[in-house]
């Protein structure tokens, strides 16, 4: 769209110069085409993603690399912002500079957006945000993500029908956050909370593992020092940092999962950690799903074609478990199946 519209002024500029010449003017002649802001070229899409630091990250970087390829007609520029939000900011700049004809962000933080935002629509470039989001500003044509504080609210509405199913009457809670400041970080967290606090469930204490496999270990080396023998159930936000968890608790001699003392939960359902819920190891593990690009591509085809788009798109995602002793939660007065994870449904996992 931007170069298209960038030739068409550029053509009528020459137009109107070589009318003020007076006839042809200049070195073009009558024959010279007048320009029809057609441009075969590939479409020039710049993505500033978050970085490198899960297994989900590495997905959602694959699914982007995938859709936004020359042979769909793309030529994408990448920048693994590895977690910095300077470098972030920077990128998008670069990439007005750069003339892209579409942004995508996937944005670190969800705060400090407006100024560059700003920039992007006075440069004319439709930014497309994916994943996490911004809440200082909406100028961007689009977000296609996840409902955080739903995937936080289905973990507690599964954790109150698990525990009353297993007898379970006090929860006292470990969490282990995503990086702070992340939209996914701050959804999971209030939903999770909103049912404990509804539940009289304790937490006993929240930290951050910034989303990675260290900083999960890290932290619940901490928990095992501090809270041995005090908790009963352990919230991971993301899969790596459930790996983690379960490093440190097998040094500590903490047991966890189907056969263990610890209810352990985790979030992303990447395919190696669905397995671990089939193994018994993590005892429900809710998807947020990272193949936002199909519908990246889907929303650039609209705007080429001068359609409007929707300006939030919602991935579709599921709720797995190592037991089939529940079927459904009930999540916002909405019913959510809960899957239990067999060899098929382990099999049928695209990433
Ligand atoms: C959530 C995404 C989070 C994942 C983590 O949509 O932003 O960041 O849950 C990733 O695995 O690091």
């Amino acid at each position: 769209m931007k170069k298209k519209l960038l030739a068409l002024s550029l053509s009528l500029a020459m137009a109107f110069s070589l009318a003020a010449c007076g006839g042809n003017g200049g070195t073009a002649n009558s024959n010279t085409p007048a320009g029809d802001g057609s441009d075969d070229g590939p479409i020039q899409v710049g993505f500033a993603q978050v970085g490198h630091e899960s297994d989900w990250r590495t997905a959602s970087t694959k699914s982007a690399q995938d859709v936004f390829s020359e042979e769909n007609g793309y030529e994408l520029s990448f920048v693994d912002c590895d977690n910095d939000s300077a470098v972030q900011l920077d990128a998008v700049r670069n990439f007005i500079q750069q003339g892209m004809d579409y942004i995508i962000i996937d944005p670190i933080v969800d705060t400090g957006w407006d100024a560059v935002l700003t920039e992007c629509e006075d440069a004319g470039i439709p930014v497309i945000i994916i994943d996490r989001t911004i809440t200082d500003s909406d100028k961007y044509t689009a977000w296609v993500g996840s409902d955080f504080k739903v995937e936080g609210l289905a973990c507690g509405e599964w954790l109150k029908a698990f525990a009353a199913d297993k007898g379970i009457e006090e929860i006292n809670a470990l969490v282990i956050e995503g990086s702070t400041g992340a939209s996914a970080t701050i959804g999971r967290t209030d939903g999770f909370k909103e049912i404990a606090d509804r539940e009289g469930w304790t937490i006993l204490d929240s930290q951050s593992g910034d989303f990675t496999e260290a900083g999960g270990q890290e932290v619940m080396e901490s928990y095992c020092q501090s809270y041995k023998g005090q908790f009963n159930v352990v919230i991971c936000q993301n899969d790596n940092e459930a790996a983690g968890a379960m490093t440190a608790m097998d040094a500590a001699g903490v047991s966890y999962g189907v056969d263990g003392d610890v209810i352990l939960v985790s979030f992303d359902a990447n395919k190696p950690y669905v397995q671990l819920v089939m193994d018994g190891k993590i005892n429900a593990n809710f998807e947020c799903n990272p193949m936002a690009a199909p519908m990246v591509d889907e929303i650039i085809k609209q705007l080429e074609n001068n359609e409007t788009p929707e300006k939030e798109v919602y991935v579709t995602e599921s709720w797995f478990a190592a037991e089939d002793n529940i079927k459904t939660i009930t999540v916002n007065g909405e019913e959510q199946e809960m899957v239990h994870v067999t060899q098929e449904v382990l099999d049928a996992r695209p990433y």
